[in-house]
């Protein structure tokens, strides 16, 4: 629909006049896949209806935070129930402990916790703590993954190992990035040099255990056992991004997959978001008693934040920890899941064309390339234009993939085999379209 009376492009234009690019979030604007972003009225369930009423069926689940669908009946009676007895207070509150011991019960790996508004709050907090608990300065992410948008982490790779790196925004001055080193994901050889070179410097290494900014890549075992053995050779915190990951891949994040991988595994320092609050604004990090102690008001390391562990965000994330916590969530979801990749690379090699793709639990991700890629490089090989025309082609037939080829995808417990069904004939139809 994009007649003057499509209401999308309507209050798109009214957007743009008001607010930068017409979005909050830049990913929402379409900019990589062209077209007009489709502003959603309300939502249920595995479904949203966006301005012309039109229904869709929704993989994005806000990027990741609706596990359960939109509008559960016991989260919605949760945050019924909370805002009732009031909105923030700046206190704390019981259902900030409840929350902690879950998540404590969760993630053996964590042994306190500090909840925080967003995903980027908690990576760079947990980068302050990092530096700070080590008395080191130095950072070591990977090419592909997002931990928000704190200045040090808007950084590119430099010219080489021994140059660190330089800003991927304007407003990031060189300085605030130069102590941190950019290396491409899986590249093992990269990793041993790097720690050869810095080895001593380094306060921590963050990584996406499966990065899902650069759609679906998972860190292979040898891979991801040298990062541990490295930042445990020279003292560096490995800290495990798991804000999308986190209790979307499995009950105990990918660090729980990565456990059952390498014998005895685990991170230092975990940040977690997205799930863990069911889609209100709430974050966390973790990690061992000693660490977590150096935040104030106990330790040296200051963070805050008015809403933080806010009353109402607490009890949305609470009541969603508890369903997804019921026996049999994670298999059935990881079966929807799975049925879903099978299918669009079954109806894609049906039309003669390259698919593949990847899932763990109900996070997914597929490529029209013919192999899974191993890092960034390799994911934007992908023809673009080929991308964009599946993806608007699903979004005409009602479904809504994200619209980017370098983001993952995510299946809800409220997804039925009648929608995975129905999705896979949608692709049959575009792959047949040409
Ligand atoms: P937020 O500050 O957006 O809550 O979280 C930042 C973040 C940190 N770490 C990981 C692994 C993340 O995926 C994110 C945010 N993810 C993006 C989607 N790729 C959120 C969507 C957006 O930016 O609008």
């Amino acid at each position: 629909m994009t007649s003057s009376t499509d209401r999308n492009l309507q209050l798109f234009e009214r957007a743009k006049a008001l607010i930068p690019g017409g979005v909050n979030s830049p990913v929402r604007a379409f900019k990589a896949v062209g077209g007009t972003p489709r502003f959603v009225q309300r939502a249920q369930g595995a479904y949203f209806w966006d301005a012309n009423g039109k229904q869709y069926t929704d993989y994005i689940g806000s990027w990741g935070p609706m596990i359960l669908g939109h509008g559960h009946p016991a989260v919605v009676e949760a945050v019924q129930k909370a805002v009732l007895e009031g909105f923030s207070y700046g206190a704390p509150t019981e259902r900030e402990v409840e929350l902690a011991e879950e998540i404590v019960r969760l993630v053996p790996s964590i042994e306190m916790v500090r909840l925080v508004s967003s995903g980027t709050e908690a990576a760079m907090s947990a980068i302050r703590l990092a530096r700070g608990a080590t008395g080191r300065s130095k950072l070591i992410k990977f090419e592909g993954c997002y931990h928000g948008h704190a200045d040090a982490l808007l950084v590119k790779a430099g010219s080489g190992l021994a140059t660190f790196g330089n800003p991927t925004s304007a407003g990031v001055p060189p300085e605030v990035v130069q102590h941190t080193l950019v290396l491409e994901y899986n590249n093992i050889a990269q990793l041993e040099e790097a720690f050869a070179l810095h080895g001593a410097e380094i306060a921590c290494l963050m990584i996406e255990p499966i990065a899902g900014n650069m759609n679906f890549v998972r860190a292979s075992v040898p891979f991801m056992k040298r990062c541990r053995e490295l930042c445990t050779q020279h003292g560096a915190l490995l800290a495990f991004d798991e804000v999308m990951t986190g209790f979307r891949v499995a009950l105990g994040g990918a660090q729980s997959v990565y456990a059952q991988l390498i014998s005895g595994f685990e991170p230092d320092m975990t940040v977690m978001g997205k799930v863990i609050g069911g889609g209100m604004p709430l974050a966390a990090f973790g990690a061992k008693r000693a660490v977590m102690q150096q935040l104030a008001p106990l330790g040296a390391v200051y963070q805050a934040g008015t809403l933080s562990g806010n009353p109402v965000a607490t009890a949305c994330g609470l009541a969603t920890l508890r369903e997804i916590a019921k026996p049999g969530f994670y298999e059935a979801l990881e079966a929807r899941t799975r049925s879903l990749v099978a299918g669009l690379i079954g109806a894609a090699r049906d039309a003669g064309l390259t698919l593949t793709g990847d899932s763990e639990g109900g996070m997914f991700g597929f490529f029209l390339l013919d192999a899974l890629p191993q890092n960034y490089a390799t994911v934007m090989t992908t023809d673009g234009p080929r991308f964009n025309r599946f993806f608007h082609g699903m979004l005409e037939r009602g479904v809504y993939f994200a619209p980017a080829l370098y983001e993952a995808g995510f299946v809800s417990a409220a997804h039925t085999d009648a929608d995975i069904a129905a999705t896979v004939e949608a692709a049959r139809a575009v792959f047949a379209a040409g």
